[in-house]
């Protein structure tokens, strides 16, 4: 497998989980930045098979659509259930997490000044879905004993609500645990401390 390259805007956007998911697997990537002046001339986009980013290598595989590469690297490292009944769980739990992803995408991207407040207001509906899960499970991960591709994406979508408010785990005890625990991972910490991470704005349009 590998060595992995990803291509994509600027930003943390599609690419948070894929590259918090690598950093705590001990892989290393390549990055390759396109500005939105290159994207405009649109070569690259023709290349795309949606005409979008994020694009993924893996030796010679090229994958786009950020949820098949999560799923790839959860084959890739063991991230992906112990069984068929973990896998789909995990499955399900990664489609719950791209409902939210959506939701919060749609109110930054097209409706930030009128949207932020309902969408704030409106979060602990969806939120309290995955407290339920995790509280559930009981071993600080949302299926199974050890993180898998979803954890990673609920922890990037989790620091992505915490930028927006504050507050708003702190009624989920649960979710609030897990976020601590997954942030003090040595390999996910040095990540999130470096430049790398750090430099890139959460979302394209400067919203957060
Ligand atoms: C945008 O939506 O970054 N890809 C985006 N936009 C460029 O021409 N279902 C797939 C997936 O999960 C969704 C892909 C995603 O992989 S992500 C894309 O390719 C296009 O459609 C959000 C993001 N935005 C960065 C960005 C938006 C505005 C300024 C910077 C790039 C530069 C200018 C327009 C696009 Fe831009």
């Amino acid at each position: 497998m590998g060595p992995y390259t990803i291509t994509y805007f600027g930003v943390r956007g599609r690419c948070g989980a894929i590259r918090i998911m690598m950093a705590d697997q001990g892989q290393e990537w390549k990055e390759i930045l396109i500005d939105f002046a290159d994207w405009m001339k649109g070569d690259l986009k023709a290349s795309c098979v949606f005409g979008q980013l994020p694009k993924f290598e893996d030796g010679g595989l090229v994958l786009y659509q950020s949820n098949a590469i999560l799923r790839h690297l959860g084959r890739n490292h063991d991230a992906y259930g112990k069984d068929g009944k973990e896998a789909a769980h995990i499955d399900m739990m990664c489609d719950g997490i791209e409902d939210l992803r959506l939701k919060y995408g749609k109110m930054i991207y097209q409706e930030y000044d009128t949207g932020k407040d309902p969408y704030i207001k409106d979060l602990p509906n969806h939120l309290d879905k995955f407290e339920a899960v995790m509280a559930k499970n009981k071993t600080g991960f949302l299926v199974g004993d050890k993180p898998s591709f979803a954890d990673y994406n609920l922890f990037d979508v989790l620091l992505n609500h915490l930028v927006l408010c504050s507050s708003c785990l702190d009624t989920f005890p649960s979710l609030k645990s897990f976020v601590e625990k997954m942030s003090a991972r040595p390999k996910i910490k040095a990540f999130l401390d470096s430049d790398a991470y750090k430099k890139l704005p959460i979302n394209g349009n400067g919203k957060q």
